[in-house]
């Protein structure tokens, strides 16, 4: 009665609104996803590096930052007799590991990790944030684990070795602090929320010497980027998952 009053079909007009309005909303939608799909790149297949842009939203980056940065320490590497950290002039960044799933929007990173690198996430060691002022870099050096240094052995025999690091630049480098693989001949600029992942280890399981890599001087700024080492075998147990998954 009342659209013959009005002389038109308001049922009708409202129906085709709401669709109008659905159709939007679901584009939009999904146009945000794929937006923040990271592209993956292939810059070598032997050994395997691919560049994975934008798999960090800028939030996520300064979020990690902001975290991070009353929290920093010189970092360390690994002494390869005795396989503790060693303060060396080859790494002079100053860094400093989150906890295993320590927050909601860092276990949503792992999570990504996880499911982009399809290795189980408590597979991964604990993130680690980097961060370097000017002039400093990480000398060319190889992620895994060396069979003939003691020190290597005693982390070998845990969790196995270092089968693929991701590193994800949190800033966009004003100059230098380019991560290099010098055998490769790839050159990854840090850009905030971008990632490079490389596989230590060819598919038969063998130590790919080609993933020498370096983080150069920064000349420019400073530089901060967050670390993922994915192991062999679990690094973290299932129960601390279950239990941080857990907590509120
Ligand atoms: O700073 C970089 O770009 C490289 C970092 C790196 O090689 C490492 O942490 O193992």
């Amino acid at each position: 009665m009342l659209q013959k009053n009005l002389g038109f079909d308001i049922w009708g007009l409202m129906k085709t609104i709401y669709f109008i309005l659905i159709s939007i909303l679901c584009i939009t939608g999904f146009a945000d996803s794929v937006e923040n799909r990271p592209n993956v790149k292939v810059l070598s297949r032997k050994p395997r590096i691919y560049l994975l842009e934008k798999f960090l939203s800028s939030k996520e980056c300064d979020y990690i930052i902001a975290e991070a940065k009353d929290k920093l320490v010189r970092s360390a590497v690994i002494d390869p007799e005795t396989g503790e950290d060693s303060i060396d002039d080859v790494r002079t960044s100053y860094g400093m590991d989150f906890q295993y799933h320590q927050d909601p929007i860092l276990t949503n990173i792992e999570n990504r990790i996880a499911s982009y690198t399809q290795v189980p996430v408590e597979y991964g060691e604990a993130l680690q944030v980097l961060n370097y002022g000017v002039g400093a870099e990480f000398i060319p050096h190889h992620d895994y684990f060396e069979r003939d240094c003691p020190g290597h052995v005693i982390h070998l025999e845990q969790q196995g070795q270092r089968l693929a690091t991701l590193i994800m630049y949190l800033n966009t480098v004003e100059d230098g602090g380019e991560t290099i693989f010098p055998e490769a001949k790839v050159v990854v600029k840090p850009i905030k929320g971008n990632a490079v992942l490389f596989y230590n280890c060819t598919p038969d399981g063998k130590e790919d010497p080609l993933t020498l890599h370096a983080g150069t001087p920064v000349h420019k700024g400073e530089k901060w980027i967050v670390t993922k080492w994915l192991r062999e075998r679990p690094y973290f147990e299932q129960s601390q998952i279950t239990q941080s998954e857990k907590a509120p």
